[in-house]
C-alpha cells in the first residue's frame, strides 16, 4: 500500500540544522529582555494575560467569543474593529472577547523581505504604531494569529506581539506551510523554535503558544484520530521540549456539530495542563451561496460548541463565521452580524443543555483519544528507531514537516489496515471535508463518464498546481483529468509562477491549470503570463477557485476575472466546463 517502509526519517534532516536545544536557549535569553505590554482588554478585566481571564471565565461559566478579522490594510482593519465594538454596544450585546488577526502572508517573512513579496488578501503591520493599535484601539483582545509564528519571520513577530500586550500568539501548525520564494527549511524552523522559546520565557506571565490545527497537516488528514495524535506531537514539542504553554484551536473544516463536540473533548483529554483551547472555529464548509440558509449553519454550529464549552468548563471562545465565507473575506458588518447571533445563542444554552445525550459524545471522544494516543506513540517510537533525536525540537518538527501529511497518516495512522482507503487504514472517524470531497469526486467522475470519451483530452499533457495551501480543488482537478486519460503533471501546492513556467518548459505541457484561493489571482496571472512570454512557453492557461484580489479603494477583495481574460487566461465556471475548454 504505502511503500513508506523505505523511508528513513533521519534522511529528512537537513545537514545544516543546528541543535534545537541551543536555539531554545537563545530564544529564552532573548525573551528575558522583553517587557510585555498591557492591552486595553486585560486592563479592563484586571488581569495580566488573556489566559488568566479565560481561567476566571471558565470557573465562573462566562461564555467568551472570538472573531476573525483582516481587511486589506491595517487602517481598514482597525476601523472595522471600532465599528464592530460600537455596533455591539448600540445593539446592547457583549462585544467580542477576542479577535484573531488574519494578517497577510507576507507577515510570515522576515521584516526586510516583506515589502517586495507578492501581496495577498489581509493586512500587514508595517510599524510600531500599527502594532500598538492592535491592543489599544478597543478592549477586544487580539491573538497574533495567521502568518505570525510558522514562517521564517516568526521571531520578529513574537517579539513585536509581546511588547504590545498580546499574550496568545500562533500559529504553530503553519510551520508546515511554504512562503512565496522561500525554500530554506532550516532557517524557517529555527525561527519558529526560537520564537516559541521567547514565548516559553513568558509562560509564568500567562503567555500561550497557539496552534490552529487545520492550518497544518490535520487540515488534510482523513481521520480525526490523527488530528488528536498530531496535536499531541505539537504539544510534546512546544511544552516538553521548548517549555511554552501550548494551546490549540480548531474546527473550521468540520460541519457536523456532534463530531466537533467530540473532537474538542478529545483535545481537552490530551491537554494535561488545561491550557484553555484558544478558540473554536465555526464551520466553514457547510455554507452555500444562499446567505439566508447559511444563518442556520452558524446557529447550529455555535449552539453545540457553546454547550460543550460551558458543560465541560473548557474556557474556550467559539468563533462565528460570517455567512459570506464561501465567497471572500467578510466586511465588518458581516462579522458584527454573526457576532450578534453568537451572543443571542447564549440565551438558549440553559434551556437545551440538559437534553443533550453527552454519553454518546463522550464515547466518541474516548475512541478518538485511544486512536490519537496510538498515533503519537507510533510516531515517537518510529522516529527513535530511525535515530531522530526526539529530544531536539528542531529535528522533530522538521521530520514531521518533510514527511508530509499523506506519509504521516500512512505510517502513524490508526484504524484497521484496509487498502480500500487512500491512507491504508479505515479511519476511526473520517474527517468531514475529506468525506465531502470524496463524495464530490464520485459525482464528478460520474457526470464526466456520462459525457463519453473525448479523444482530444486523451494523452494531453496538463500541469495542475495550486498557488497556495488549498489543495482539495487540486485533488478534484487531477482526479477528473486523469479519469479522461490526460497526462497530468501534479505540480503540488504553494507554487510560484516561475517554477510553473520551468516545468512547462521541461514537460512541453499543452495546458496549465491553476487553482488559487488567497486573493492573488490577478498578480499571479500577470506574472505567469509575463514569464511564459519571456521563456517562449505557449501553453494555454486556465484558472479557477477564488478569483479576486485587493484593489485600492475597497476593503474586501474584488473579482478580477475580466482582467484575467484580458491576459488570455480562461476561467471556466466548473470542472466540466474546463474539460470542454481543454478539448
Ligand atoms: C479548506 C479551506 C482552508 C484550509 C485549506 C486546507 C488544505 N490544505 O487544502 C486552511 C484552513 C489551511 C485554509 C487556509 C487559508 N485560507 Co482558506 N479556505 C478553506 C475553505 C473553507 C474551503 C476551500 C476548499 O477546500 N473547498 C473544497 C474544494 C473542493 O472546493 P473549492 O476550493 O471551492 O473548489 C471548487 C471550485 O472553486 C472549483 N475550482 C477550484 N479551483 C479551480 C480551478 C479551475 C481551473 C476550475 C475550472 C475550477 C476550480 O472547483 C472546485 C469543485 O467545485 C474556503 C471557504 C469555502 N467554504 O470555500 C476558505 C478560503 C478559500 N480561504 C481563504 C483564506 C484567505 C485562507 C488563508 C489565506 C487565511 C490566512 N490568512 O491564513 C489561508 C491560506 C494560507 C496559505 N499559506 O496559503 C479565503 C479566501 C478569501 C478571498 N480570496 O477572498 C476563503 C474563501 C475563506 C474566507 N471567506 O475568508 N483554508
Amino acid at each position: 500500500m504505502t511503500g513508506t517502509a523505505a523511508i528513513d526519517l533521519r534522511d529528512l534532516i537537513p545537514s545544516d540544522l543546528p541543535d534545537g536545544r541551543e536555539v531554545v536557549a537563545e530564544g529564552l535569553a532573548l525573551g528575558e529582555k522583553v517587557d510585555i505590554g498591557e492591552s486595553l482588554y486585560c486592563k479592563e478585566k484586571g488581569v495580566k494575560s488573556e489566559r488568566e481571564w479565560r481561567e476566571i471565565a471558565r470557573e465562573k461559566g462566562i461564555p467568551c467569543t472570538c472573531m476573525n478579522i483582516g481587511l486589506s490594510t491595517w487602517d481598514e482593519t482597525r476601523d472595522a474593529l471600532e465599528n464592530i465594538y460600537e455596533d455591539a454596544l448600540i445593539r446592547g450585546v457583549r462585544p467580542p472577547d477576542r479577535f484573531n488577526l488574519i494578517a497577510e502572508r507576507r507577515m510570515g517573512l522576515p521584516k526586510d523581505r516583506r515589502a517586495d513579496a507578492p501581496q495577498e488578501t489581509g493586512p500587514c503591520l508595517w510599524d510600531e504604531k500599527d502594532w500598538w493599535e492592535l491592543t489599544q484601539t478597543v478592549p477586544i483582545q487580539p491573538e497574533a494569529a495567521d502568518n505570525m509564528i510558522g514562517g521564517p519571520g516568526s521571531l520578529d513577530n513574537a517579539l513585536d506581539a509581546l511588547k504590545v500586550g498580546i499574550t496568545c500568539i500562533g500559529v504553530l501548525s503553519q510551520y508546515t506551510w511554504r512562503w512565496p520564494y522561500w525554500d530554506d527549511e532550516t532557517s524557517q524552523v529555527v525561527s519558529v523554535v526560537k520564537a516559541a522559546a521567547v514565548l516559553a520565557s513568558k509562560k509564568a506571565d500567562g503567555v500561550v503558544f497557539d496552534s490552529y490545527l487545520e492550518d497544518g497537516y490535520p487540515g488534510v488528514f482523513h481521520d480525526y484520530a490523527s488530528y488528536i495524535g498530531w496535536a499531541m506531537l505539537e504539544r510534546y514539542v512546544a511544552e516538553e521540549l521548548i517549555g511554552a504553554a501550548y494551546a490549540n484551536s480548531w474546527g473550521g473544516l468540520t460541519q457536523n456539530p456532534v463530531i466537533k463536540s467530540a473532537v474538542t473533548l478529545a483535545l481537552e483529554e490530551v491537554n494535561p495542563n488545561r491550557v484553555p483551547i484558544s478558540f473554536l472555529q465555526g464551520d466553514t464548509i457547510g455554507y452555500t451561496p444562499d446567505l439566508d440558509a447559511n444563518m442556520a449553519v452558524v446557529a447550529n454550529d455555535l449552539m453545540l460548541s457553546k454547550m460543550t464549552d460551558l458543560r465541560y468548563r473548557l474556557g474556550t471562545a467559539p468563533l462565528a463565521v460570517p455567512v459570506t465565507e464561501l465567497e471572500r473575506i467578510p466586511d465588518w458588518k458581516e462579522v458584527a452580524q454573526v457576532q450578534t447571533i453568537s451572543r443571542k445563542c447564549e440565551e438558549y444554552l440553559p434551556m437545551l443543555q440538559e437534553y443533550i445525550d453527552w454519553g454518546k459524545i463522550e464515547s466518541l471522544r474516548d475512541r478518538l483519544v485511544v486512536g490519537g494516543r496510538q498515533f503519537f506513540t507510533t510516531a515517537i517510537k518510529t522516529m527513535r528507531e530511525m535515530h531522530v533525536d526526539v529530544n531536539d525540537p528542531a529535528q522533530v518538527l522538521i521530520v514531521m514537516k518533510l514527511l508530509g501529511p499523506e506519509k504521516c497518516e500512512e505510517l502513524f495512522g490508526v484504524g484497521e489496515r484496509d487498502d480500500n482507503y487512500l491512507r491504508g487504514h479505515k479511519p476511526v472517524l473520517e474527517t468531514d471535508l475529506v468525506r465531502q470531497t470524496m463524495e464530490k469526486r464520485a459525482e464528478l467522475l460520474q457526470s464526466v463518464s456520462k459525457l463519453g470519451p473525448d479523444a482530444r483530452l486523451k494523452d494531453k499533457k496538463i500541469i495542475v498546481a495550486s498557488t497556495d495551501v488549498h489543495e482539495f480543488a487540486k485533488f478534484l482537478l487531477t482526479s477528473t483529468l486523469e479519469s479522461v486519460g490526460s497526462n497530468v503533471v501534479d505540480f503540488g501546492i504553494n507554487r510560484d509562477p516561475e517554477d510553473i513556467v520551468k516545468v512547462a518548459l521541461e514537460t512541453g505541457a499543452d495546458s496549465i491549470v491553476i487553482t488559487t484561493h488567497n486573493g492573488v489571482a490577478r498578480t499571479f496571472g500577470t506574472t505567469l503570463i509575463e514569464r511564459m512570454k519571456e521563456a517562449g512557453v505557449s501553453s494555454s492557461v486556465f484558472m479557477g477557485g477564488v478569483l479576486n484580489e485587493d484593489v485600492e479603494g475597497s476593503d474586501v477583495p474584488v473579482d478580477v476575472r475580466n482582467h484575467l481574460h484580458e491576459l488570455g487566461i480562461s476561467t471556466p465556471e466548473s470542472l466540466e466546463d474546463l474539460l470542454g475548454a481543454l478539448g
